[in-house]
């Protein structure tokens, strides 16, 4: 290996990540947070894949309690075929990262060895062992469970911070309506000044609430913006306002098909290729707002990065759930930064179960970092000197800083 490559390689292993989108939850919203070796098991990645294996009915499947399901996965994916997905090689790589041999040693010593009931300390050492050095939440103001929690104002250290998500009031404005008015702000379905007045108050509430680093939503492939529509003059005339009045982030999420297949339940949503127009248009419209956006489909990845060439309020983050492979990973990162250089967010973990992370950032950082090392070595081949601080100064760019001065900007 150059001296270039072992370099990158290095810098790679070595830096702590910000992990800007996640599904994790602190301790102290125990209903909420997930970890241990069934939550692991169940992941929806690994049923949707099980289910193509055995022969078991979606009812049969669902009627089984977690540790049963967890079970009959690992008899699918570990026994009758070998653990080569993505999602059945990560749970091979947790293992190892607690030196036991899944062949060998299988479920039980993975329950044995993980926790589902986490002290601070455990995931202090989750947290530590992927090299992550704090995570982004998804937060719903419209989850009974979860606001509960928000309203005890319970600790959530420094390691977990809030991203607010609008998925419920965007996509369903007449059942939002009740609810918001049952809280007692004065919204309606005609959607007038003073309702959306009173849904920018609703946001700014919630703001001070959770803290959130960024507002989130994920979006149909069928998203267009501008459009005459109660999520068109929503994001125009409530989100965006507010986002610019405090500098948050608006990040979008496009590309999701909800629920192709309902059997499958969390399991069951899908991709469809979407339009860039609405980003460009959002981008040229709203200058003074800041768009993290990732895109679900791999068609869509180029044009994602083409557009941030042209508005430099468009942040490109992550390669999103079904794109989270190997063979993607590398495609876009290496697309990304041929186009617009170290200047992007290079991936999120969406980690759903505490220990994703520790297999999600290792494969991360492998693929990446063999990415980054082949750049800086068709560099170092021109004769240019790549130096070593300044590998450092990119991969904590890619991995952490871009994040944050984006958000801070
Ligand atoms: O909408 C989202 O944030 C997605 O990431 C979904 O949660 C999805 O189910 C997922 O977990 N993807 O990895
Ligand atoms: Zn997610």
């Amino acid at each position: 290996m150059t001296d270039v490559r072992r370099l990158v390689h290095e810098a790679v292993q070595s830096v702590r990540i910000t992990d800007m989108h996640t599904h994790l939850f602190p301790p102290s919203f125990s209903a909420l947070q997930k970890s241990g070796a069934d939550n692991v098991m169940t992941y929806h990645y690994l049923i949707a894949e099980a289910l193509r294996v055995g022969d078991l009915s979606y009812e049969q499947f669902w009627a089984m309690d977690t540790a049963a399901q967890a079970d009959w996965i690992w008899t699918q994916l570990f026994e009758k075929v070998t653990p080569v997905s993505e999602a059945a090689l990560g749970v091979v790589q947790i293992a190892r990262a607690f030196d036991l041999d899944p062949r060998t040693d299988k479920l039980a010593a993975l329950r044995e060895a993980l926790d589902a009931a986490p002290t601070e300390t455990y995931v202090n050492r989750i947290l530590d062992m992927a090299g992550v050095e704090s995570v982004v939440m998804t937060n719903d103001p419209f989850d009974e469970i979860e606001r509960r929690y928000w309203e005890k104002q319970l600790p959530r250290g420094p390691r977990f911070h809030a991203a607010l998500r609008l998925d419920v009031l965007l996509n369903d404005w007449a059942g939002v309506v009740p609810r918001l008015k049952s809280q007692g702000y004065d919204v309606g379905e005609e959607m007038t000044e003073v309702h959306l007045a009173e849904v920018r108050r609703f946001l700014k509430d919630w703001v001070g609430i959770m803290e959130p680093l960024y507002f989130a939503f994920s979006a149909p492939d069928t998203f267009a913006f501008p459009e005459q529509t109660p999520r068109g003059k929503l994001i125009a005339e409530a989100i965006l306002p507010v986002c610019r009045e405090l500098k948050l982030p608006l990040a979008l999420m496009i590309g999701v098909r909800r629920q192709v297949n309902p059997a499958l339940q969390s399991a069951g949503d899908s991709t469809g290729k979407a339009s860039i127009v609405p980003i460009e248009n959002l981008a040229r419209q709203f200058p003074d707002n800041k768009f993290f956006v990732t895109f679900l489909s791999r068609e869509d990845q180029h044009e994602l990065a083409v557009t941030a060439r042209k508005f430099g309020n468009v942040m490109p983050f992550g390669c999103w759930w079904f794109l989270n492979t190997e063979t993607l990973v590398a495609e876009i990162t290496r697309m990304r930064l041929e186009l617009i250089g170290p200047t992007f967010v290079a991936q999120h973990s969406d980690a759903r179960v505490l220990e994703h992370v520790i297999y999600k950032w290792q494969r991360a950082r492998h693929v990446i970092g063999n990415v980054l090392a082949d750049k800086y070595q068709s560099l170092a081949d021109t004769g240019w000197t790549v130096r070593e601080d300044d590998i450092a100064r990119d991969v904590d760019a890619l991995f952490n800083r871009n994040f944050w001065t984006f958000v801070h900007r």
